[in-house]
């Protein structure tokens, strides 16, 4: 079943968890398989010359990557769904869509490699990217210009766990003439649906939540708006950064448990919060789920769940951090989250050393941050490793 039907005799539409194992596949007709096949083929017989089974070369269309774009589809709500092969090709596919001159209003908290793609890259080809705290919408309302097309939002953001308000800033960017496109690679659809909120088209690093295993690089664009979905499906096609057929079928694993390890990840992760913030040692904690939280009213109502991420300030200087981050034993000091594994991070030097140290300290990503990715093994054991790294780290 590519779409999973409603209920014929109650018409109810299939919930998440539902969606999540069964969307966009069915069981393989030549041998009644269950998993989707790893069809390793780049190109496909046909009978006449453009008489085919509907595909015909396998940068276009490929049968396991179609069942990964239907399902992805399929739990952010969207019509359409494109897979690429990374989240930055799949960032990037929607900012080929612009031409030079445009310009795209950004959220001051992103991505490090987003801020460096948008900035050194596609700022060469005359599109033009400014960059503003998306939680105060009169700055944001201030910021547009008459060429900005796109407003380009993550929420909770990377790594400062801002929040921003999907509902106004949907209706804030279509009065303006811009769309809104919201990466949603720290929520994933199993806490947070942008486009049921009013955003024009989602994200993702496929490579983080969705896939869940941190054995895989990919990226999607989900939209229901036509004609920006023909374009990205162009540039797709055209520019060709689309995922391998064994990185498709791992993420389409990695979707049937996502409401699963979610729920997993968002326990932990409050109980790992809380404990920091009860912390002598730790100075500030970032997570929506906080009541301290400044976003957190607006995380409740247009989130299910507050996610996984944390970041958090120790006491003490930058060295002492970077002690704290390397005295870890369940936590893995690595880049990427969302897999099942618990990892640690230093945003300053790893994920998002390629901003400007006075524009990251501008949006308050201060050099001592320090990140977690909160995986899904036992709470106790998560918050037994922080404290010990904590003390270990006391002595230089
Ligand atoms: O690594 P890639 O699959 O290309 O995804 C890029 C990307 C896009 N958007 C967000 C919000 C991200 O966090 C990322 C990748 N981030 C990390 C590798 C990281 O450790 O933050």
């Amino acid at each position: 079943m590519s779409k999973v039907p409603s209920d014929p005799k109650t018409s109810r539409e299939p919930g998440f968890a539902t969606l999540a194992v069964h969307a966009g596949q069915s069981p393989d007709p030549a041998t009644g398989a269950i998993m989707t096949p790893v069809y390793l083929t780049s190109t496909y017989v046909q009978e006449w010359p453009d008489r085919h089974k509907g595909f015909d070369y396998s940068r276009t269309v490929h049968p396991t990557r179609q069942a990964l774009e239907r399902n992805l589809a399929a739990l952010e709500g969207a019509a359409h769904g494109l897979c690429f092969s990374s989240g930055m090709a799949a960032a990037s596919a929607v900012i080929e869509t612009l031409s030079s001159g445009d310009a795209v209003l950004c959220g001051n908290d992103l991505y490090g490699g987003t801020y460096r793609a948008f900035t050194k890259v596609f700022a060469r080809f005359g599109m033009k990217f400014s960059f503003v705290d998306m939680s105060d919408l009169a700055a944001v309302e201030a910021a547009f210009v008459p060429e900005t097309k796109l407003v380009w939002v993550e929420t909770p953001s990377n790594p400062l766990l801002k929040i921003a308000d999907l509902r106004a800033l949907a209706k804030l960017a279509h009065a303006k003439g811009a769309k809104l496109v919201v990466d949603n690679t720290f929520a994933s659809p199993a806490l947070q649906r942008p486009l049921s909120l009013g955003a024009d088209a989602v994200v993702h690093s496929t490579t983080k939540y969705l896939g869940g295993h941190s054995d895989v690089i990919g990226g999607a664009v989900l939209t229901s708006d036509e004609q920006l979905f023909k374009d990205c499906k162009f540039v797709q096609n055209s520019l060709g950064a689309v995922p391998g057929p064994l990185d498709c079928f791992l993420v389409l694993r990695g979707t049937k448990t996502l409401p699963l390890r979610l729920e997993r990840h968002c326990r932990n992760a409050a109980a790992v919060a809380k404990h920091l913030l009860a912390h002598p040692e730790v100075t500030k904690v970032h997570y929506p789920g906080l009541p301290t939280h400044p976003g957190h009213e607006i995380a409740k109502g247009q989130m299910s769940g507050f996610g996984g991420m944390i970041s958090f300030e120790l006491k003490g200087d930058l060295e002492r951090a970077k002690r704290m981050i390397s005295s870890c034993g369940v936590f893995s000091l690595a880049e990427s989250l969302g897999g099942v594994e618990s990892l640690i991070g230093h945003p300053a030097s790893m994920t998002h050393g390629a901003i400007p140290r006075e524009e990251r300290l501008k949006a308050g990503l201060v050099d001592g941050l320090i990140r977690l990715s909160v995986g899904v093994e036992d709470e106790a054991d998560l918050i037994a490793d922080l404290d010990a790294a904590i003390v270990k780290s006391l002595k230089a």
